[in-house]
């Protein structure tokens, strides 16, 4: 039995957390294999709008199990305020969500050192969501972390000797914080975290798949937002790419099944960093507005563009995608004409392939498509697509070599199609 992924070939919010609701029915585990609560999975259905953050995406189905696996970082505060709010609003997680004990922890002073950081870069700050992710993973790999299955041994002196070494750092700093508060709510999340399952996932994972079980891995933010392949140094501090799900939860390569890329029908990045098709005009603002583009995590206005092939292309290649997930194609209902950015001029080069440096002078090269100026948010099948909108699909899946399976029509699970 295999692992099937879904992850982003953007900068992130292409709409990852409503596929894998919609094909969480075909698994029995969902796993989330990086990043933590700088995420933002918007998922509607009954009417409801729900947001999640370091949850995976198929705990609203029961029956399924769904896990924060070993390449994850977890803030105790922030996580407990999510799952109050979901059994606020009826939904019981404890038999339906299981823990990795090697998932890192976010400390009080991680997101303190997250703010300190980006305050000393200045104008060439990263754009980070503040919840402490940078510092979290930098403690990982510097063999420094705490991981949720040190809670349960002599956790206090733990905590204290990572804190102490924190705050000798943020002393350099002209900072006044009042961690007091803030650790307060940090330990009753620690609390919480005791009362699921927390388990050793590589092992549990590995004996579901020799059951036949099948996976679902859900990726967070994007594939250019990689800390290997995005555009460094603004990029968030885990591998978002496939490869990261068999590092996250502990799965050999070859149990690998499908990849499924999803992207949107054009661009966004939230953030720093370069971003080679953005509209800075009454464009920009206009898919802005329709798509309602504004952070999930932290509320800030994303920078919108064109759909942008060379850096599909590279993402596509990195995944190792098998189907594309096309996203808010309906956002683009209204435009007379699309754009779509086919190769970059590159110091005065023509070039299809990602350069080193994108803030490097390039220049977008584009072809022009008429637009379908028809309403298809309640399309119910492809072959009610307009005519225009199946050119659309025709020209991407030339330009990118891989089938386009699954259309998104709008923010709701129906709203969404599978191609034959
Ligand atoms: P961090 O906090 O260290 O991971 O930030 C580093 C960069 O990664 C970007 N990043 C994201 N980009 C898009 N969406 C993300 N999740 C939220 C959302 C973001 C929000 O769903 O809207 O609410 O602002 C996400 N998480 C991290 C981040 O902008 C930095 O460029
Ligand atoms: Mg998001």
């Amino acid at each position: 039995m295999k692992v099937d992924v879904i992850l982003g070939l953007q900068w992130g919010d292409e709409g990852k957390g409503k596929i894998v609701d919609v094909l969480t029915p075909n698994y029995q585990i969902v796993a989330r294999f990086q990043g933590g609560p700088n995420a933002g999975h918007t998922l509607e259905f009954e009417k409801q709008k729900y947001i999640l953050k370091s949850i995976p995406s198929g705990i609203f189905q029961e029956g399924k199990i769904n896990i924060i696996g070993n390449g994850m970082v977890i803030d105790p505060a922030l996580f407990k305020q999510e799952v109050d709010a979901l059994e606020a609003s009826g939904h019981k997680l404890t038999d339906r969500l299981f823990i990795s004990k090697k998932a890192h922890l976010i400390l009080p002073t991680h997101r303190l050192l997250d703010s300190a950081s980006e305050k000393e870069k200045g104008v060439s700050m990263i754009g980070t969501t503040g919840k402490g992710i940078g510092p979290a993973y930098t403690d990982k790999i510097a063999r420094n972390g705490l991981r949720v299955g040190d809670i349960f041994h002599n956790f206090e002196e733990k905590y204290k000797q990572a804190t102490d070494r924190h705050k000798k750092i943020l002393s350099q700093y002209p900072l006044s914080y009042d961690l007091d508060a803030i650790e307060k709510e940090w330990f009753e999340g620690i609390e919480k975290i005791k009362t699921f399952n927390i388990i050793d996932s590589e092992h549990f994972i590995n004996n579901r798949l020799s059951e036949g079980d099948n996976v679902l891995a859900e990726g967070a933010q994007g594939t250019m937002l990689d800390i290997d392949f995005g555009t460094y140094p603004f990029v968030t501090s885990s591998n978002t790419v496939c490869a990261g799900a068999c590092t996250g939860l502990g799965i050999a390569p070859h149990k690998i099944g499908e990849v499924y890329g999803v992207f949107k029908a054009y661009c966004t990045r939230v953030g720093s960093g370069p971003f080679p098709t953005e509209l800075l005009d009454d464009t920009g603002k206009l898919l802005r507005d329709r798509g309602y583009e504004y952070g999930s995590v932290t509320k800030r206005p994303r920078r919108c563009g064109w759909i942008d092939l060379v850096a599909l292309r590279y993402a596509i290649m990195l995944n190792g995608v098998t189907k594309l997930v096309m996203m808010k194609s309906d956002v683009l209902d209204t435009f007379d004409t699309i754009k779509a950015c086919v190769a970059y001029e590159a110091n005065g080069k023509e070039t299809e392939n990602l350069p080193f440096d994108l803030s490097d002078n390039i220049k977008p090269i584009y072809v022009e498509l008429p637009g379908w100026k028809t309403d298809i948010t309640n399309i119910k099948s492809e072959d009610e697509f307009p005519e225009e909108f199946n050119s659309y699909l025709a020209f991407l899946e030339e330009e990118l070599g891989i089938p386009i399976a699954l259309v998104s029509v709008g923010p709701s699970r129906e709203q969404t199609i599978i191609r034959q």
